[in-house]
């Protein structure tokens, strides 16, 4: 006998509507028999289904959607081998903070623990990787499950991040009672965002007015606050630096930004301001060994932002963008006491060492291999790209050059998991969220080859998306590590394939270049296909022997006390020292 077709006020039909209402435009997904009246009801509330080839890149295109959207991020993956291979991207938003919300389905309730097909236990797996993990196994809970799970993933009291939900698929068929579908749980009623404390925002004040060498540092806990933070730093005359999670926040010529001098500011502030950031690898778990007897003040939402490696002399709860709010209103019309020249020293030391940068990279030699230096990709890029373009960046070596030399408003890469492989998932994402502006996902061949596959998706879904492979053959920091760690190579080579023929198998506009003189024609010519809509892919040969700054810093082969060997040294000096 055929199932019983589905009602409009079934499980699944509940789950649909509650996303339609909550602004969720997109679900990305792959199908299965055991998620498939969710799938057809989303079509039925009219959300846009991008189905993809795995589901790990469902949820990496959540993930991206959630950060440029601004909302819910979602995924719907079907039971058993959905639900791990969406596994890495949940943990990837999980050290990301993402807003993403993974549905999937199990065998029906009657089935439970037989031995039935694709049947495992979803939400030991995730468990530890999710903000709220949950099998909902009685229709007339879907309705606060779905808003329970969507206040977590928001970070609603809490930290945001990663939230999980399964059906049992008769769940989803059955009828949901009118009684339950209580209008507060579909309504987003989110609680109101607050300020901090007001004595403590006075004692912020006091402690940024009269520091010497403010610092201030932003990240994922920013998003919303650009404005506020802008005008803090003009007031104050403060150094700034963002540490990816929240690039584009400040633009980069406010007299502030002085990314390129990053050591040297870590080591000279006197008072360090984290607005939602995190004290992580990237800044040295905030060891005194780095940032010499700086006093840390913090600005946070949530606990992991506000006293992780260090609480600080003061941390303030609330909302960044209200707070700094806060700050700006009860400082003094009277100057601080900044050291307005040490400030502006750096920024001219930042500012020659990026012109610096950005002319070595049009001249950057070519390898003893003849082809040419990954920064002459980057460089002409640079020309060619819109100055509003958003940059996704993934691989190893690659990524460290496009993160230092391809300057971007927005911009997206693996984060603190080191989650290589996301970047055509993220790029694709990223291009629905944002329709009107230019993506391009500058990735290693390495990094490409995981997720590969999803060049169909764009095509299928004309996502025109520019792709751009740094084909070196080779995993190629891990050949450096191997070189000079370990005296021998294995492993760690790929072949020099022809990205290129395989794009074009699957529609892209797509071409191979080996010369740095045909990079600007063939870059306009892809930009050209994305303006008819057509994703492109250019696969570019480039040396494997170019040292980018993560493989001289140390960080590829995993110092054991900090993440890079200076800060390591470092580390172990104040250490002995104390001892
Ligand atoms: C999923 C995953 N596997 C392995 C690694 C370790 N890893 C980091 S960078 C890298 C090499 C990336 O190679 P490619 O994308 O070709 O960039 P290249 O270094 O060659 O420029 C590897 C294997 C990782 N970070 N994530
Ligand atoms: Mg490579």
């Amino acid at each position: 006998m055929a199932p019983p077709p589905i009602t409009d006020n079934c499980g699944a039909a509940i789950v649909a509507r509650f996303l339609k209402q909550r602004g969720v435009r997109r679900v990305y997904g792959l199908c299965g028999g055991h998620v498939m009246p969710i799938w057809m009801r989303l079509d039925a509330e009219g959300i846009r289904i991008v189905d993809v080839r795995d589901e790990r890149a469902a949820v990496y295109m959540a993930h991206a959607d959630a950060q440029l959207g601004g909302g819910l991020g979602v995924a719907l993956v079907t039971a058993g081998p959905g639900v791990t291979n969406a596994m890495t991207g949940i943990a990837n938003a999980h050290v990301a903070r993402a807003a993403v919300m993974v549905l999937s389905g199990l065998p029906p309730t009657a089935q439970e623990n037989r031995g039935a097909l694709q049947d495992i236990v979803h939400t030991d797996l995730v468990r530890g990787i999710t903000r709220y993990a949950r099998t909902v196994r009685h229709p007339a809970l879907i309705p606060q499950e779905l808003a329970e799970a969507a206040a977590r993933a928001l970070g609603e009291g809490g930290e945001s991040g990663p939230v999980y939900l399964d059906f049992p698929v008769d769940t989803l068929r059955a009828d949901v009672p009118r009684a339950v579908q209580l209008p507060e749980l579909f309504e987003d009623r989110a609680a109101t965002p607050a300020a901090a404390h007001p004595a403590q925002v006075r004692a912020a004040v006091e402690m940024l007015w009269s520091a010497r060498r403010p610092l201030v540092i932003s990240g994922r806990g920013a998003q919303g606050a650009g404005a506020a933070l802008s005008e803090l730093l003009s007031r104050l005359h403060a150094a700034y630096l963002d540490t990816g999670e929240s690039r584009g926040l400040v633009a980069d010529d406010h007299p502030s930004v002085v990314a390129a001098m990053r050591g040297t500011v870590m080591g000279q502030a006197d008072v360090v301001l984290t607005v939602g950031r995190r004290l992580d690898f990237q800044l040295a778990y905030g060891s005194p060994a780095v940032f010499g007897d700086a006093r840390f003040l913090r600005i946070a939402d949530c606990a992991a932002e506000l006293r992780d490696n260090r609480r600080g002399t003061l941390g303030l709860f609330g909302d960044p963008a209200l707070t700094l709010r806060a700050i700006l209103d009860a400082a003094p019309t009277a100057q601080p006491a900044t050291d307005r020249a040490w400030v502006q020293g750096l920024r001219s030391q930042h500012l020659a060492r990026s012109d610096k940068l950005a002319a070595g990279m049009r001249q950057a030699a070519a390898g003893s291999d003849g082809l040419m230096h990954p920064n002459r990709v980057l460089a002409a890029l640079r020309e060619a790209l819109p100055a509003d373009a958003i940059v996704v960046a993934d691989g190893g070596d690659f990524l460290s050059f496009a993160r230092v030399g391809l300057p971007a408003t927005t911009y997206l890469d693996p984060g603190s998991l080191g989650c290589i492989g996301v970047g055509t998932a993220f790029g694709i994402a990223a291009r629905l969220a944002q329709p009107e502006r230019t993506v391009v996902v500058a990735t290693g061949d390495g990094a490409f080859g995981f997720n590969a596959m999803e060049i169909d998706t764009a095509v299928r879904h004309r996502v025109p998306i520019l792709v751009v492979v740094a084909n070196n053959g080779a995993w190629a920091i891990e050949v450096r590590d191997q070189q000079e760690t370990h005296g021998k190579v294995v492993g760690t080579h790929l072949q020099f394939a022809d990205h290129a023929a395989m794009a074009r198998a699957f529609g892209l506009h797509a071409e191979q270049v080996r010369e740095p003189e045909a990079l600007p024609a063939a870059i306009a010519r892809a930009l050209q296909a994305l303006a008819q809509g057509r994703p492109a892919l250019l696969d570019v040969l480039v040396t494997p022997e170019a040292a980018s700054s993560d493989a001289k810093s140390g960080l590829a082969w995993v110092p054991d006390l900090q993440p890079l060997a200076a800060w390591d040294d470092a580390e172990r000096r104040w250490r002995a020292a104390a001892a």
